[in-house]
Parts: structure tokens; C-alpha cells; sequence
């Protein structure tokens, strides 16, 4: 989702072999740093003085409008670089882009043109200027990097590995239960740097390392025995909703450098919800503390394919410190997600054939925001929500949505009868718009 801009130097070009390995990039990037110092050490003007020269390059940017967002929607570019951006609209609907107080023309559908963003010499934002665009996230960010960073960044995925610079797509498949009776798991709680949103890293709270944490599977009468590690820098706990406990012991906060172990029989079947239950739990779960167990009802038939859903909010904060606490008591959000970034089945759509079977399991973790779960042209032939299937094997009836408040989840059946793409929401409209929409192809 970030298209990184280095330098047109030989240097910056070189290391195009897959097997030249984490080394052989320090060492580009060294060379690289090297040959800018000397540079500037025998150039004539300081580059904070006159960022044109510096920078001095024009580069031509690639963009397309599609899906209400432009792809890439992150630019790096050093200081002092003249962006030229060739703007091609693959949407079905007109789109424009005002960036550096310069705006480009309206770009009919199927259209391009070439638009001079100017020299560019510190962050700035882009938006589509057609109503409601923007709000939609029709934004695209330009990062100002300077040549030396930039070329240490090219090998950030080797060096630094908990720091990623994008997000990966979260895989939705759900895979069947494991074999046996018995689940013994052990998780750390840490505090990592991600990508929640385009272009916005910070620092998010995770359950063995993953957002949402991992989707434990079973089936009823199955032992889940935890044993977590508290390897960050606050207390955290956990609280799971699929089994009966008393809370006292095992949901307490454990400081960091502790650890507990949480035993529970999952006697009834569901798709329910665990989370870390330390004050204000708003926000351990808004920073990312929250996940799925999902327990087999015994007469769960089986379908072609199934996937699991997690719908959240993104609050956007500091880089260091994540969530701001004040606006996450004040409720409104910034984005929402399914499985922990927004739009993210947008970009990588599910898959499936005609004649399918899907069924799509789906948890509101909130933690305030409820769900109304549609799928845009179709109508859900099995509806299983909170103990009960509403409906089932509906032939003449169905249902439009799964309705879901926080800590509430289901489950949905589809049957796909012609090829297409279909798109799933949140039909609680403005959500979906903030970001719990995604699309699944049938081919
Ligand atoms: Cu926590």
C-alpha cells in the first residue's frame, strides 16, 4: 500500500537478486548512505537551505482511483522532489485529486491525465474534492523522506521485522477445528508497532502477536487451557466469553513479567468473544486485545468454504502510545474494520466458485459500534445468532442481515448461483464506510 521512492542512483537500483539476503541489503544501504554523505559533502548548497536542489529529482507517480481510494495511497519521496502524478481513474464514477494547493481536473471513469503536484518539501495529504469522497478515505499521502533514510528503509523488512512498514492482509479462511479434546495455548501479550489504517502506524496491544488475536476453534466439550505471558508494559488480562468461570483468578490483570493460566470447558456452542478485561477495557480492547472462539454446534453441516469476520474500531493516536484514551471514552472513531484494518477484503478480496456454500461467521467486538452484517446481492439462507439459529434451510424466506451488538456474534449461509462481485458490510452505513466493508469474487 506504500510505493517507496528512492533516488535514480545506481546504488539505490542495484540490489535486485532475491538472494542476496538481509546482509548484502545493510550493505547496499551503507553504500548507500556513503555515497550521499560524499555527496553532499562535495556539493555546493545545504540541502535545508534550498530542498530543491537537494531533492532536485522529478519523479512520475503512477496512481489509480478505484474502490474510493487511490492505489498507492502512500508516496515517499525525498525533499525537494517535482511530483508528477499520471492519474488514472479505474472507478465508475468521476474522481480528482487536490494536493500542495494544486488541483487536478475531474477524471472521467476510464480516463487519465497528467497532473504537476509541484515540488514537494514536507508531508503532505491529497483528497478527492467531490463530496463525501474524502470522508470516504479518498485520501492519498505523500511522505517526505530524505535520500539517506530512505535508502536504510529499502532493507526495514530484514533489519527491524517487528516494525513492518504496511500491513499484511489478515487471511480470513477459517480452517476446522483441530483434532483432539484438548487445547493447550500459550500467547504473550505484546506491544508492537503496526499499520492500523493507510499511511498511520502505532503502537497496537496484541495477543500472541496477532490482530485480532488468534481464533481459537473447537468443539462443545473441548478444554481450552491458556497460559499467558505478560511481555509488555502495562497489565493486561483476558476474559473469555465461551466458558463459565469464576472470574476472580483467572481474568485478574497480571503485570508486566508475569503469568496466568486460564482453563475453561466450552460447553456451549457459538462464535463467542475473549478480550483483555484490565480498565478501561474500551481502550485494551481499541489498541487490539480482543479475538474469537468459535465452538462447532453438533449439527453444523458442512459448506464449501468458511470464513471468520472480526468487526472493531480503529481510533488513531500517537505512534508511541496508540489509541488516545480521551477520545475512545468520547466514542467516535476514526475507522472500522473486519479483522483489524480497514477495507482491507476490499483490496484482497475472498474467493469463491459458483454454487458455493459460504459460510461467514461474524463477531462484534465493538467495542461500541454494533454490526449489521448484509451482503449485496444475496440473501442468507441460514442465520445463527447467540444460541439459536433464526433461521435455516430457508427456501421461500431469508434474511437480509445478522444483526449484532458488541460481545454478540453469529454465523451466515450463502449460496452463490451466479459469478460476480459481491460486497459485505456493515450496513449500519456510515461504518461501512469508516471501513467494515469488504468483497468477496465468485468465478
Ligand atoms: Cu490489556
Amino acid at each position: 500500500m506504500t510505493l517507496p521512492l528512492g533516488p535514480s542512483t545506481p546504488a539505490a537500483s542495484a540490489p535486485s537478486q532475491p538472494s542476496a539476503g538481509w546482509a548484502s541489503w545493510i550493505l547496499v544501504g551503507l553504500a548507500l548512505a556513503a555515497a550521499v554523505v560524499l555527496g553532499l559533502t562535495l556539493g555546493t548548497t545545504a540541502p535545508e537551505e534550498t530542498p530543491v536542489a537537494a531533492g532536485g529529482d522529478t519523479r512520475t507517480v503512477e496512481v489509480s482511483m478505484r474502490d474510493m481510494a487511490y492505489h498507492p495511497d502512500v508516496i515517499e519521496v525525498p525533499a525537494g522532489t517535482h511530483l508528477i502524478i499520471e492519474l488514472h481513474n479505474d472507478d465508475d464514477m468521476r474522481h480528482d485529486l487536490q494536493i500542495n494547493d494544486r488541483r487536478a481536473a475531474l477524471v472521467d471513469p476510464g480516463d487519465s491525465l497528467t497532473f504537476d503536484a509541484g515540488v514537494v518539501s514536507t508531508d503532505t495529504e491529497g483528497w478527492c474534492t467531490v463530496a463525501g469522497h474524502k470522508a470516504m478515505g479518498m485520501i492519498l499521502t505523500v511522505v517526505v523522506v530524505d535520500a539517506h533514510q530512505h535508502g536504510a528503509a529499502d532493507t526495514a523488512d530484514t533489519a527491524a521485522p517487528a516494525t513492518p512498514a504496511t500491513a499484511e492482509v489478515h487471511d480470513a479462511a477459517l480452517p476446522p477445528a483441530p483434532e483432539g479434546t484438548v487445547h493447550e495455548l500459550e500467547w504473550s501479550v505484546t506491544e508492537e508497532i503496526r499499520e492500523v489504517a493507510p499511511g498511520h502506524e502505532q503502537v497496537v496491544w496484541l495477543f500472541d502477536g496477532q490482530l485480532p488475536g488468534p481464533t481459537l476453534r473447537g468443539k462443545v466439550g473441548d478444554t481450552f487451557r491458556l497460559t499467558l505471558h505478560n511481555d509488555g508494559t502495562m497489565g493486561h488480562s483476558v476474559d473469555f466469553h465461551a466458558g463459565e468461570v469464576s472470574p476472580d483468578a483467572p481474568m485478574r490483570t497480571i503485570n508486566p513479567g508475569e503469568s496466568l493460566v486460564y482453563e475453561f470447558v466450552a460447553r456451549r456452542s457459538g462464535i463467542w468473544m475473549y478480550h483483555c478485561a484490565t480498565a478501561p477495557m474500551s481502550l485494551h480492547i481499541a489498541n487490539g486485545m480482543f479475538g474469537a472462539v468459535i465452538i462447532d454446534p453438533p449439527d453444523l453441516p458442512p459448506v464449501d468454504a468458511e470464513y471468520s469476520l472480526v468487526a472493531s474500531a480503529v481510533w488513531l493516536g500517537e505512534r508511541d502510545t496508540g489509541a488516545d484514551a480521551a477520545r475512545v471514552s468520547d466514542g467516535p472513531y476514526d475507522h472500522t474494520a473486519f479483522n483489524g484494518y480497514p477495507h482491507q477484503y476490499v483490496d484482497a478480496p475472498l474467493r469463491a466458485a459458483v454454487g458455493d456454500t459460504v459460510r461467514f461467521w461474524v463477531l462484534d467486538v465493538g467495542p461500541d459500534n454494533p454490526v449489521s452484517f448484509h451482503l449485496v446481492g444475496e440473501i442468507f439462507d441460514a442465520v445463527f445468532s447467540e444460541g439459536r439459529h433464526l433461521i435455516r434451510d430457508a427456501t421461500d424466506t431469508g434474511a437480509q442481515v445478522l444483526p449484532l451488538l458488541p460481545a454478540q456474534g453469529g454465523f451466515v449461509e450463502v449460496t452463490f448461483d451466479e459469478p460476480g462481485t459481491y460486497t459485505f458490510v456493515n450496513h449500519v452505513m456510515t461504518d461501512a464506510e469508516k471501513g467494515q466493508r469488504g468483497q468477496i469474487v465468485v468465478g
